[in-house]
């Protein structure tokens, strides 16, 4: 039992060293990521404006876990450029406003 919880640990230990996990977060614009994405660092809800580019944030949602989040712009005229941040993402967040029905379409 004592080598099992110590395997258990060091295997938990070395994923806990590990760079954090690169998170893409898109969405249509006014989606709601950039509040989301303050709201898990800051535990906050910010005032925020269009994201023109991207907001790049280390989070720890759960203790000894983290992530590098890109909160990309989501503006019709940024979307295009969201393919340039693909390589080395290990994780994607899509972001959709439930409450945004005419523009469904569009998100999906
Ligand atoms: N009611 C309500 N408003 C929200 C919610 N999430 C975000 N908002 C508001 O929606 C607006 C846009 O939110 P942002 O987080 O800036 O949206 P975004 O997806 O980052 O938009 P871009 O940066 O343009 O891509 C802001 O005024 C927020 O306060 C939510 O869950 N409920
Ligand atoms: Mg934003």
């Amino acid at each position: 039992m004592g080598l099992f919880l110590s395997r258990l640990y060091s295997v938990f230990e070395s994923f806990c060293e590990e760079t954090p996990a690169r998170i893409l977060m898109l969405g249509l614009d006014a989606a709601g990521k950039t509040t989301i994405l303050y709201k898990i660092k800051l535990n906050e809800v910010v005032n925020s404006i269009p994201t023109i580019g991207f907001n790049v944030e280390t989070v720890e949602p759960v203790k000894g876990i983290s992530f590098t989040v890109w909160d990309m712009g989501g503006q019709d005229k940024i979307r295009p450029l969201w393919k340039y941040y693909f390589q080395n993402t290990e994780g994607l967040v899509y972001v959709v406003d439930s409450s945004d029905r005419e523009r469904m379409a569009e998100a999906r």
